[in-house]
């Protein structure tokens, strides 16, 4: 059963409010780094970059970020590698910038934390934050977002479906019980 939270408008508008906040928090658009959490995260973040863009004329540098193999429960498949070379985009120089990390999806907080890990290793920024579309509650470390699209408190029997139009042919956000 899937109950529609969002559909492509009112998904459209949460990241235009998203990108307004992050150059009124950031007092402009100065040292700002954008990271998206793949999969999803890097094309939600490819549209906070260009709205940027169409705002203030800027084109902001725009990472992203693989933590796949950062992560502290990543299963077997997986496990026998170690974390590759950092997979930030080549040429995203984050010492002294004000990163923003993006991801689709905030749950127990430890995507988040690998990506912090990952972020500085590469270098020191001044400042991380974290701009999420859904906050679906659950968190498992002590890690908040800065920017949320919409919080949506959940059942751990629920999943929340953020669809893109990149990979899955529509933009919306499903609740669905498994
Ligand atoms: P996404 O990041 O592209 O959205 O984590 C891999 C994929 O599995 C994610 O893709 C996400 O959509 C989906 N997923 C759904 N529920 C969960 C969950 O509870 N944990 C994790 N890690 N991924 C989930
Ligand atoms: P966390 O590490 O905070 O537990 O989970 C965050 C990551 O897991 C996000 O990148 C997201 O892709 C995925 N995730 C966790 N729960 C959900 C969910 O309900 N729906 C979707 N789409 N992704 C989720
Ligand atoms: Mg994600």
């Amino acid at each position: 059963m899937a109950k529609e939270i969002w559909d492509a408008l009112a998904m459209k508008r949460a990241l235009t409010r998203i990108a307004y906040e992050i150059i009124e928090r950031n007092k402009g658009t100065e040292q700002l780094v954008l990271v998206g959490i793949k999969t999803r995260g890097v094309y939600l973040a490819q549209r906070i970059h260009d709205r940027i863009h169409k705002l203030e004329g800027v084109d902001l540098p725009l990472g992203q970020l693989d933590v796949t193999l950062y992560r502290d429960d990543r299963h077997s498949a997986s496990f026998d590698q170690e974390p590759s070379a950092h997979n930030l985009d080549p040429g995203v120089d984050v010492t002294n910038k004000n990163v923003v990390l993006v991801d689709d999806v905030l749950f127990t907080g430890r995507t988040i934390r690998s990506a912090m890990d990952a972020v500085m290793d590469i270098g020191r920024p001044s400042s991380i934050a974290l701009a999420v579309l859904i906050d679906r509650g659950h968190r498992e470390l002590p890690i908040r977002a800065d920017f949320v699209g919409k919080n949506i408190p959940t059942a751990s029997n629920e999943q929340v479906a953020v669809h893109v139009e990149e990979i899955d042919h529509k933009d919306s956000v499903e609740l669905q019980q498994e």
